[in-house]
């Protein structure tokens, strides 16, 4: 448990990446109560320094004792790291908020996104899981929907950025609209295809089943984080050539009526959510507006004409904001709020 205090030492391990990133920045802008603030990456970044406030804070290496001192950590270096290093986090009595996918579905760690189930930090025992990007943003847009009508089944098409995946995607994708530009050959480091100018029908890697790890986490989170296992849920992840912002289309069957203007009035008043729809005006959620902002963009609502209960949703949020950085940062103010 976090003790109360009026100041903490924060860490962010995986700084100097993509999410990494975003987190020191999210801490500045929400003003978080920092004394201290200590950064890790990997050897490759020894000797880098990163602006926090008005400070140039060196970047550490990890060793056993590194965070002999440190009250929260927020880990965004791979779930590689997060299986080894968080626990060493937790024994040494630091709070651990995990971006990775490595603790998502233990039963003995809670998977919070505020907005929907801040109860379950009370049960914490030193790691908390952040959601995966698709997820959090999807389950915010369906918690009211959930609470007024109770969903049934859903099913979900996403249009991911590569910011997603981290740096070296994000440079792949520069990299390859140069080079296609200039008529030379691209290259693929990252993802087997291509990505400039194409969509690719896989995120993470293909199970057994013939879906993508990133599908099956959108179904099983989202019924861990509602806490209804009741939930049918289907997705189709897919990559496409946009920096920042992830898109989702999701249709929603639910058990009571809802129809598109009750819909729309139970999101424009629910936290998190900006509805942004009217369509005769051309205004409708894009990744382009998304990035950079911390709400989740709901439009295109309107009712699902081939069953009694149903509805079709466009759903838009920056992927590394509240997909990322700034869920995992909300999810320390909670337990700021809770210290005792
Ligand atoms: P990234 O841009 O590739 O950054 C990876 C970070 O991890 C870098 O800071 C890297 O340091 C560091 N790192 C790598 N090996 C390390 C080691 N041995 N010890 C310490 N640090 C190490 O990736 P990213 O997009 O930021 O993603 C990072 C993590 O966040 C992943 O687990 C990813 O699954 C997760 N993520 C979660 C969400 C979400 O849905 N909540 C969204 C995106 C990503 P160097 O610069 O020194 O290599
Ligand atoms: N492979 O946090 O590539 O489990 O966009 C998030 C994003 C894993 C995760 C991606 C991924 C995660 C991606």
């Amino acid at each position: 448990m976090l003790k109360k205090k009026d100041k903490y030492v924060v860490a962010v391990v995986g700084a100097t990446g993509a999410v990494g990133n975003e987190m020191i920045a999210t801490l500045e802008q929400r003003n978080f109560p920092v004394e201290k603030l200590r950064l890790f990456a990997s050897e490759r970044s020894e000797g880098k320094h990163l602006d926090f406030r008005d400070e140039s804070i060196k970047v550490e290496t990890l060793n056993e004792d590194s965070f002999k001192g440190i009250d929260i950590a927020l880990f965004s270096a791979g779930a590689e790291r997060s299986r080894t290093w968080a626990p060493i986090a937790a024994r040494s009595g630091c709070v651990v908020v995990d971006n990775s996918s490595q603790w998502r579905m233990d039963p003995e760690v809670p998977l919070v996104i505020p907005e929907v189930n801040p109860q379950d930090l009370k049960w914490h025992k030193g790691i908390i899981a952040n959601p995966n990007c698709s997820t959090i943003q999807m389950v915010v847009a369906l918690k009211p929907i959930h609470d007024a009508a109770k969903i049934k089944r859903v099913v979900v098409t996403t249009f991911q950025a590569v910011s997603g995946t981290g740096q070296k995607a994000i440079q792949e994708l520069e990299q390859q609209v140069r080079a296609l530009y200039n008529f030379k050959e691209i290259e693929k480091k990252v993802y087997p295809h291509q990505i400039a100018f194409n969509v690719l029908p896989h995120i993470d890697k293909f199970l057994e089943n013939g879906y993508t790890k990133e599908e099956m986490k959108m179904v099983n989170e989202t019924r861990k984080i509602l806490g209804d296992d009741s939930i049918r849920l289907t997705a189709t992840t897919v990559r496409v050539p946009v920096f920042r912002g992830h898109s989702e289309s999701v249709n929603v069957e639910t058990e009571k009526k809802l129809s598109a203007d009750e819909c729309r009035a139970i999101l424009s008043t629910a936290p998190g959510v900006v509805v942004y729809d009217a369509p005769e005006k051309n205004i409708y959620p894009l990744p382009i507006y998304a990035a950079g902002k911390d709400e989740t963009f709901v439009g295109r609502v309107r009712e699902d004409e081939s069953i009694e209960n149903g509805l079709n949703l466009w759903v838009v949020s920056d992927n590394l904001r509240k997909g990322a950085a700034l869920n995992a940062v909300q999810i320390a103010e909670k337990l700021v709020e809770m210290a005792g």
